[in-house]
């Protein structure tokens, strides 16, 4: 049966209730939210003076209403002990999602962790540790102890390379600037470690390393500017399901004419018009149908590329650009490398590109539109009207105003490096950066909390940390917030050398008693050096890669601790705490403090006091004695930002860096680099030499010659990553049983597959499974696998090939389909029906 609350009734917010500042921890979008909390046999009651709305609830509300909330935003939760009612709605306020809640925050109420209603009972309340042949549940002295010992005795014996870390990056999914200062000071600070990989990608380096390296962060614009631009350029991206409120928010007014009045205020002296997008990616997402919908589709333009081919589009649209003279050559002149200027890079893997003045790479990387046809699939002319939407002077002569983003298409596909390069030289060149309108940035994916000690000493390229794993080398493994089992490219057989060497250690555990501290580390550090794994996995709810691990500690998550974090547009807000971890849970910061805390004393009784010095400065007792050892006195501009004054801010925070403190108000920065002044030694931005090579990543031509099906992957509106919260959760498991495979109903009935039916996907790498969904639209060849799910791991088919900084490419990835089953029992109600709407 399709999934239904039968909520028919719930209580009143009272006038009285507790309000705390939320803000989404979902996605990078960050909306805005209330946590309403209340004692648990009270309510509010229909006068205007009795609930928290001031309005007279008697009456019937009007359609736009904000005096209501959904059954998906209600729980009872626990409170410094005591059941109190919970509600979680949106901030009509917030000017990031003026009140709009997703099919995913507009659920974080009834996914929080509840003894009364049943919800989230598969979080993890207390410390496991792996005793008598299965994981069992200790104190955190007890779990840490061990961590430290097995920790401390490798390190001491094999140095800090053989300490492996997965370590979440972001600050977002309950991250947070509290949790990146934490592990990062422990690892980074503390100690030096190498070979540490981030969440997403099997090494310790950036997603944009190009733009950064030409002297622009990803992060450039405000929300603000797709309302302001004429034209949006969006590439390998599907925002309607994964910048939710970003898009309906912010993008549609735009495309619906709506901003208008907005442009013209702000920007009196040119001519404008209901903005245009032109959306580059190898499928119709629901975001071009909507896109088409809402602008109609005489303003938008989708450029169904051949996958992995971006590079040589932007190329030439930067060649007609140039051509034509539509660049800004008052930008190109004040803000950017001078012409004859040295190259920087492109000799070595380190520097994959050279980074050169404007002139020197448009004819580096001359295309023509031909060319550029014959190679991405798209026709010239609508290559050249990408060109015209981009760049074309409006009347009167006023430059257009272009906005570019991007986000995984690109980031996860071929060439990192130069295709990153290629699009940020289109923005350059049209004088796009630092400016109202424009922007070229990542749309991003977690909301972003960054601020760690230097990690200089991990080098570039760094590390390729799951390879090494997948070799035999480390000794130890931390991991935090990640689930690399389900999400990590080359995953068939990572998973099966990881269980190996971690149940060699399981296996030694098991011959000695529990309570035998010192045999018992003899016997884990004799198997580690026996080719074994000690694994110690910290997170919110049991993983997969949490089967194979020896330690699971508890984290308590977003909301039940106080967090900071950044959204895509740079606004800092803090998420109060609202209710009670479950458990013994605890903040990853103070995870991290406690186990340095272990650290030293464990080192200290070793005999090395030098190194037990290492881990001092880790006594915080709260989220805030971290912030303000992190971010407060490490970061841009943060000597000017405290708990206290963020709880000030509310939901609106401001945009990162801070630049001052007046009048009871953080000073922000809504826009970088509006003075021109750009990240390179000499603050002149550069271009890129994008030389187009193929598929670069090694095994990918040869995968895409022998494989009939490309098995492009990702996201979906209703599921949230892995879906680590959904595994038991009626919602999403009840529409999506098994990852969906998009696929052309010509190639279903061709191998004889129905809708629902489960296929095997296979290549070389592996083999994983994936339930067909009937897509008209989707090109004969072509399929659109949901990344990263319980029930099947696209991961699986990925393989190992990387780019030269080692960032992966699970977008380009080819294989081959049958079918397995007929569809089972669990799938027989779903619908098959488009995806698309029509107005
Ligand atoms: N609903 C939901 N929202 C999310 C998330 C979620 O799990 N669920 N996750 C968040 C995270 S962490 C991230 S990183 C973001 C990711 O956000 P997005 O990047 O928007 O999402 P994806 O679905 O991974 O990929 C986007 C598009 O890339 C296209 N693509 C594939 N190959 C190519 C190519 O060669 N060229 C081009 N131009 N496009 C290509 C795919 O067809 C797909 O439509 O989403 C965030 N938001
Ligand atoms: N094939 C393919 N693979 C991909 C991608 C793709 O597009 N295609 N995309 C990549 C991208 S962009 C991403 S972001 C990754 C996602 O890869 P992961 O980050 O490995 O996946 P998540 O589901 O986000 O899992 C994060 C883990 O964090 C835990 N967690 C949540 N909140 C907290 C907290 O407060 N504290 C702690 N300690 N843990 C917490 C969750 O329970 C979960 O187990 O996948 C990458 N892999
Ligand atoms: S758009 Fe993202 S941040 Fe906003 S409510 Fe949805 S998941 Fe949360
Ligand atoms: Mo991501």
């Amino acid at each position: 049966m399709a999934y239904k609350r039968n909520t028919d009734r719930l209580p009143i917010i009272p006038a009285n209730a507790t309000r705390k500042n939320v803000v989404c921890h979902y996605c990078i979008v960050g909306c805005g939210y209330h946590a309403y909390t209340w004692p648990v046999n009270e309510q509010g009651g229909t006068d205007a003076s009795d609930n928290a709305f001031g309005t007279d609830l008697s009456q019937q509300q009007g359609a736009e209403t904000e005096a209501w909330y959904s059954p998906s935003m209600y729980n009872i939760v626990k409170q410094d002990g005591r059941d109190v009612h919970m509600v979680i709605k949106p901030d009509v306020n917030c000017s990031v999602n003026g009140g709009l809640a997703s099919i995913r925050g507009g659920r974080m109420a009834e996914m929080s962790y509840s003894t009364a209603r049943q919800t989230q009972q598969q979080r993890l309340t207390d410390p496991l540790v792996w005793r008598y042949g299965q994981m069992q549940p200790t104190s955190w002295d007890d779990a840490l102890d061990l961590v430290a010992r097995v920790t401390a005795e490798i390190v001491k014996q094999r140095g800090e390379d053989a300490l492996f870390v997965s370590a979440a990056d972001h600050g977002g999914a309950g991250g947070g600037y509290e949790f990146t200062w934490g592990t990062g000071k422990l690892y980074f600070g503390a100690m030096k470690v190498k070979n540490i990989r981030i969440h997403n990608r099997p090494a310790y380096n950036s997603e944009v390393h190009a733009t950064r390296d030409m002297g622009v962060g990803e992060l450039n614009n405000a929300y603000e500017d797709a309302q302001l631009a004429d034209t949006i350029f969006v590439v390998g991206a599907n925002p309607l399901e994964t910048q939710t409120n970003y898009f309906l928010n912010h993008w549609v007014p735009n495309l619906r004419g709506t901003s208008l009045g907005k442009k013209q205020e702000m920007m009196p002296d040119e001519p404008h018009a209901r903005g245009r997008i032109v959306i580059v990616d190898p499928r119709r997402t629901v975001t071009v149908n909507a896109c088409e919908v809402e602008a109609g589709k005489d303003n938008v333009l989708h450029l169904p590329i051949n996958a992995g081919t971006d590079m040589v589009l932007f190329n030439a649209i930067l060649t007609h650009i140039a051509d034509q003279g539509w660049v800004d050559q008052d930008f190109i002149d004040n803000y950017t490398a001078a012409p004859g200027s040295d190259p920087i890079g492109g000799d070595s893997d380190a520097k994959p590109a050279a980074l050169v003045d404007f002139q020197t790479a448009v004819e580096a990387n001359r295309t023509s539109l031909d060319e550029a046809a014959k190679i991405t699939g798209v026709s010239a002319d609508d290559i050249a009207k990408a060109a015209e939407w981009i760049a074309q002077p409006k009347d009167g002569g006023a430059r257009r105003r272009t906005m570019f983003s991007y986000e995984k298409g690109l980031i996860w596909g071929n060439d990192n490096y130069r295709t990153n390069g290629a699009l940020l030289n289109l923005a350059l060149a049209t004088g796009n950066v630092g400016r109202l309108g424009g922007g070229c940035v990542r749309l991003g994916g977690h909301q972003e909390g960054y601020v760690r000690p230097n990690e200089a000493h991990v080098g570039r390229p760094a590390a390729y940390v799951d390879k090494l794993l997948i070799e035999g080398s480390g000794g130890v493994h931390h991991i935090w917030g990640c689930d690399n089992y389900k999400t990590t490219l080359n995953a068939m057989e990572f998973k099966r050398v990881y269980k190996q060497r971690t149940d060699k250690v399981k296996d030694a555990m098991n011959s000695v008693p529990y309570g035998d501290r010192e045999a018992m580390v003899k016997a884990i550090v004799d198997a580690i050096n026996d080719g074994g794994l000690f694994a110690v996995d910290v997170d919110i709810v049991p993983t997969r890669i949490g089967e194979a691990c020896q330690v699971v500690l508890p984290a308590a998550t977003s909301g039940e601790i106080n967090l900071t974090s950044m959204n895509g547009e740079r606004r800092m807000r803090l998420t109060e705490k609202y209710m009670d971890p479950p458990g013994q849970a605890m903040g990853d910061g103070i995870i991290a403090a406690r186990i340095a805390n272990h650290m030293e004393r464990v080192l200290r009784e070793m005999g090395d006091d030098a190194y037990a010095d290492q881990f001092k400065g880790f006594d915080w007792q709260t989220e805030e004695d971290v912030f303000m050892d992190g971010y407060h006195q490490n970061a841009a501009g943060g000597e000017f930002v405290t708990y206290d004054r963020l709880r000030a801010m509310g939901t609106n925070g401001f945009q990162e860096p801070a630049v001052g403190y007046e009048d009871g108000k953080i000073i922000g920065s809504p826009r970088l680099y509006t003075d021109g002044k750009f990240g390179t030694e000499d603050g002149k931005a550069r271009f890129c030499v994008a030389e187009w090579t193929g598929l670069q990543a090694p095994g990918k031509e040869e995968q895409k010659a022998k494989f009939p099906f490309l098995i492009n992957n990702g996201r979906a509106n209703q599921v949230w990553q892995s879906a680590y919260l959904d595994v038991d959760n009626e919602l999403v498991m009840d529409r999506w049983p098994y990852p969906f495979i998009e696929m052309s109903p010509d190639d279903m009935s061709d191998l004889g597959i129905n809708e629902g039916d489960l296929v095997e996907v296979f290549n070389d790498s592996g083999s994983t499974q994936a339930m067909a969904y009937p897509t008209p639209t989707a090109k004969r060849g072509e399929t659109f696998m949901l990344f990263g799910y319980p029930t099947g791991v696209q991961g699986n088919v990925v393989n190992d090939g990387v780019n030269e900084l080692i960032i992966p490419n699970y977008k380009q990835t080819w294989g081959d389909i049958r079918k397995i089953a007929d569809a089972p029992q669990s799938v027989k109600h779903l619908s098959f029906k488009s995806k698309e709407y029509a107005l």
